[in-house]
């Protein structure tokens, strides 16, 4: 039996729509319909640049090729409400797909390219997706040989469409399919006359993730619209804006805060770059002029070594930053971000220390944000005052966002005391699609969703993220949910007992570290509980980089295994041992 989408869905209740609609954010239109009118608006000004593949379009080829798709959709058999998994790398067809699914209703199911058959094929499970789109290859890894396995399973995509020079027969060319339209009016006409209803989900992004496999977030045209546009007014994107886009483009973060989707509803102009390595990122930046862009703070960090002429860039730049040239390199990476106004960190905490350099090395303005999929955003202002911007994550983007801080038995802590943060609002879904269980336990029986993360407000009302009381350990912005990574070490034969903590690091913020007890007379070694993240092929950035054997683990009165104490346990080992704990695998 084929399910629609809305069986899983939990809505926001009749009077907080009523709520949001009357205060305007939900503008009752879809999001293909307002990346139309705004193309329409500048149709002219280049809208999206992919330098590696030479691409530059204007809106109005843009938003042309995307309703050109749109119809190439249709003509494969996909519906409105049909879903799309989608795993690409950060090119100029992501971009026209996306557009094309948001003109179309076919639902992106947003994958990160670093996931693998374990994370994939359960999203095409879970979503039903009827279609994947993958790159032929990515480095080393073959991605269209996987998705058509993953469509040869039960249930598994009927197409398999591939962005790249090296298609296999059965495979559908993206390229073709975003390709510039031979009908470009009935194209338009056909995508104009059945836009999505507004409260439908435009795309699914993913969850982190506390237990298991990740979640599905539905985030609905509505709520994902205002999450982009009001994120762009925040930023003061406008059409002379140049937003790079070096993170992952199907995290929410580079995707719609404000990201691509509300650097062209702004009418801007979004640049694609495969990677944030900083010597490219650098040329980028200069040759495109770009002005605003979103990174974790582990690439902040690499990115103001290099501009303070430290950091050896790979490629061109391999040999620089040393010696006698240091000054000149400096002067020369500082005019590359000359361009730079808005540089966002967000995904993990930024050190203050990393914050307070950024004005100074890039001078461009710092903003933090405090983001999540499910929802929430705090952004810190642009005009806010230094040590706001260098001391907290921000406040809420919206009026309505309802943000509470409480303490284990549920009850409103002070301001300036440590609680774990609770949300709703106009742009925070009320639960995971198709996870009834699991929503009992994320949502309060009210709405409101446990972010999990630990917070101070300050007076002004600004967050401080002082830790997490959600068992996930965050890998430079990459968060991994030590259940899942404990369940698949349980598959070693000689492990008894396993626990997985972040362990702290100079430069991702936390790496993953694993306490192994033994079976009596067994040794269990790192590279076995690697082999066997290999195995059941899940992303690698979920694989431990450290292995701890101890004879047995602390509990806590009620007999858990205490994470706290193994926490303390890995500060005193750094201290005592700095190098061999934290030596990171490559
Ligand atoms: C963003 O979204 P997710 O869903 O990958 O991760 C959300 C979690 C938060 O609950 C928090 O634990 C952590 O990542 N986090 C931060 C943070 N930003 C996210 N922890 C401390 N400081 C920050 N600035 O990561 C995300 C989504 C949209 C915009 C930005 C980030």
């Amino acid at each position: 039996m084929v399910t629609t989408i809305s069986d899983g869905l939990v809505p926001w209740p009749a009077e907080y729509v009523e709520r949001y609609v009357r205060a305007g954010y939900w503008a009752g239109r879809s999001l293909g319909e307002l990346l139309r009118q705004a193309a329409d608006r500048t149709p002219d000004a280049f809208a999206l640049i992919d330098p590696a593949a030479g691409v530059r379009l204007r809106h109005a080829e843009l938003a042309e090729r995307a309703d050109a798709a749109a119809a190439r959709l249709r003509a494969l058999g996909l519906r409105a409400g049909d879903r799309i998994l989608v795993q690409l790398p950060n090119g100029w067809e992501f971009v026209v797909l996306t557009m094309a699914c948001l003109r179309a209703g076919v639902v992106p199911v947003m994958a990160l390219p670093a996931h693998r058959r374990g994370e994939l094929s359960h999203l095409a499970r879970h979503a039903e997706v009827a279609a994947i789109a993958v790159p032929d290859r990515l480095g080393d890894f073959d991605h269209q040989k996987l998705a058509h396995q993953l469509a040869g399973e039960p249930g598994g995509p009927r197409h398999v469409l591939v962005a790249g020079d090296q298609l296999i027969t059965g495979s559908v060319d993206l390229r073709a399919l975003c390709a510039p339209s031979e009908h470009p009016d009935d194209d338009r006409v056909a995508s104009a006359g059945a836009p999505p209803a507004s409260g439908e989900v435009a795309v699914f992004l993913l969850s982190g993730g506390t237990t298991g496999l990740p979640k599905l977030i539905a985030r609905t045209h509505d709520d994902y619209a205002y999450n982009a546009r009001a994120s762009a007014e925040l930023c003061r994107l406008r059409a002379d804006s140049v937003y790079l886009v070096s993170l992952p483009a199907g995290h929410n973060f580079p995707l719609a805060c404000p990201g691509i989707l509300g650097t062209l509803l702004a009418g801007g102009r979004v640049v694609m770059l495969p990677s944030p390595e900083p010597a490219r990122a650098f040329a980028t930046i200069a040759a495109e002029g770009v002005t605003h862009t979103a990174v974790v703070p582990a690439v902040a960090g690499r990115w103001l070594e290099y501009c303070a002429g430290q950091g050896v860039g790979q490629g061109a730049d391999r040999g620089a930053g040393q010696g006698a040239g240091q000054g000149a390199d400096r002067g020369r990476r500082s005019e590359q971000v000359r361009t730079l106004r808005v540089l966002q960190v967000g995904g993990a905490r930024i050190a203050d220390e990393l914050a307070r350099r950024v004005r100074p090395v890039l001078d461009a303005t710092l903003q933090q944000v405090f983001g999540m999929a499910e929802g929430l955003l705090n952004y810190t202002r642009l005009d806010d005052p230094e040590q706001v911007i260098c001391g907290t994550q921000g406040r809420p983007l919206c009026p309505d966002d309802e943000v509470r801080l409480v303490d284990e038995l549920g009850r409103d802590v002070p301001d300036g005391e440590a609680g774990s943060l609770l949300t709703r609002g106009p742009y925070t879904p009320r639960g995971y699609y198709r996870a009834t269980e699991h929503n009992a336990r994320a949502f309060t029986p009210d709405g409101w969703y446990r972010s999990g993360d630990i917070c101070r407000r300050t007076p002004e009302g600004y967050l401080i993220v002082e830790g997490r009381d959600k068992d996930m350990i965050n890998r430079g912005g990459e968060n991994v949910s030590a259940e899942e990574v404990e369940n698949l070490a349980y598959r070693v034969p000689g492990v008894r007992q396993v626990a997985a903590v972040g362990m702290p690091d100079p430069e991702l913020g936390e790496r993953v570290c694993l306490y192994v007890v033994p079976r009596p007379g067994a040794e269990v070694t790192l590279a076995e509980i690697r082999q066997e993240m290999a195995a059941a092929e899940v992303a690698r950035f979920k694989w431990p980089e450290h292995l701890i054997t101890v004879a047995e683990l602390p509990v806590t009165k009620v007999g858990k295994i205490d994470k706290k104490a193994l926490r303390a346990d890995l500060a005193t080992r750094s201290r005592a041992a700095p190098e061999s704990t934290r030596r990171p695998i490559r």
